[in-house]
């Protein structure tokens, strides 16, 4: 597929998904969802690339959100298809089996936070405003922000965040466990690449398996996620990197991982 609105490139085995619209400060249309759902796949296939870190382009925005002029005209049945599509973009970025790091640097707004969430971790700059002001235009977020959010930062303040649809500043955002880390704007890619860098130091087979684990177990009762964890325990224990990581611990050496 062709790349309007979105930058895709691989830079030292790190995939960039860039959105870069412009003129509506990197909202998501129909068409930059379909793109950003072709470069989530890309970034999945792509053995070029050990991580993915999702930006927004420009110093001003990361994503204001779903594009309101376009959602504007829809039929209740057309929104419903635009969340189950929004939805499914993002899962494909939530299930990946690569680390996925979103670099928030600057409004990032309903759908925009809706895709953050779907990352596995989030780095922002001190100057990024994050908030789910859909009610204030007579919705609710759709792209999975009523559910993502509560699981992250707890049901009260998801629901203070969901239903005063108030913009938060990155310190807030930080003491909220929304984000994980926050740097000046300056810094902000530095800190994303870093974090990337410190998953893909590991066995990649063994963090796509950690990442697995978690994203699963969170919908199981404690038991059967226990279970889950022993069976994806023993996958990871069937693998050549086991060997590679536990061998090296014992020669004193750095491990060589291979992915398998
Ligand atoms: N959609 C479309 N255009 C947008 C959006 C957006 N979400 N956000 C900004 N723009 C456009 C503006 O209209 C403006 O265009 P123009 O110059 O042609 O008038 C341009 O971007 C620049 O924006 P502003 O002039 O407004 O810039 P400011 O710095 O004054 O304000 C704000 C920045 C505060 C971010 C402001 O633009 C704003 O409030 N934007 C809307 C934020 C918002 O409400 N986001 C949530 C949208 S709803 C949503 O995401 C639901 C997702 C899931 C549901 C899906 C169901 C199908």
């Amino acid at each position: 597929m062709e790349f309007e609105n979105i930058e895709y490139k691989v830079e030292d085995g790190i995939a960039f998904i860039t959105v870069n619209r412009p003129t509506a400060l990197n909202a998501l249309n129909a068409r930059t969802l379909q793109e950003l759902c072709a470069a989530a796949w890309k970034a999945g296939q792509d053995a070029t690339a050990g991580a993915v870190i999702v930006t927004g382009a420009g110093p001003k925005s990361f994503v204001a959100g779903a594009d309101i002029k376009e959602m504007i005209d829809f039929t209740p049945m057309q929104m419903k298809k635009f969340c189950l599509d929004g939805q499914a973009c993002l899962a494909s970025l939530e299930e990946m089996d690569k680390p996925v790091v979103a670099a928030i640097n600057g409004f990032c707004l309903g759908g925009g936070l809706e895709l953050a969430l779907s990352c596995d971790v989030r780095v922002a700059s001190d100057k990024a405003r994050m908030g789910v002001p859909e009610v204030s235009l007579g919705i609710i977020p759709g792209f999975g922000g009523t559910q993502r959010l509560p699981r992250l930062i707890g049901p009260g303040r998801a629901k203070e965040m969901v239903m005063s649809g108030d913009m938060f500043d990155a310190a807030r955002a930080l003491e909220w466990g929304l984000v994980n880390q926050v740097v000046p704007p300056e810094q902000l890619m530095d800190a994303a690449k870093a974090m990337a860098r410190k998953f893909m130091k590991n066995g990649p087979v063994a963090v796509a398996l950690g990442k697995a684990s978690i994203n699963n177990g969170l919908g199981m009762d404690l038991k059967r996620a226990l279970y889950l964890e022993a069976e994806l325990e023993a996958t990871a224990f069937s693998t050549e990197d086991r060997k590679e990581g536990m061998g090296a611990f014992v020669e004193k050496r750095k491990p060589a991982f291979k992915g398998r």
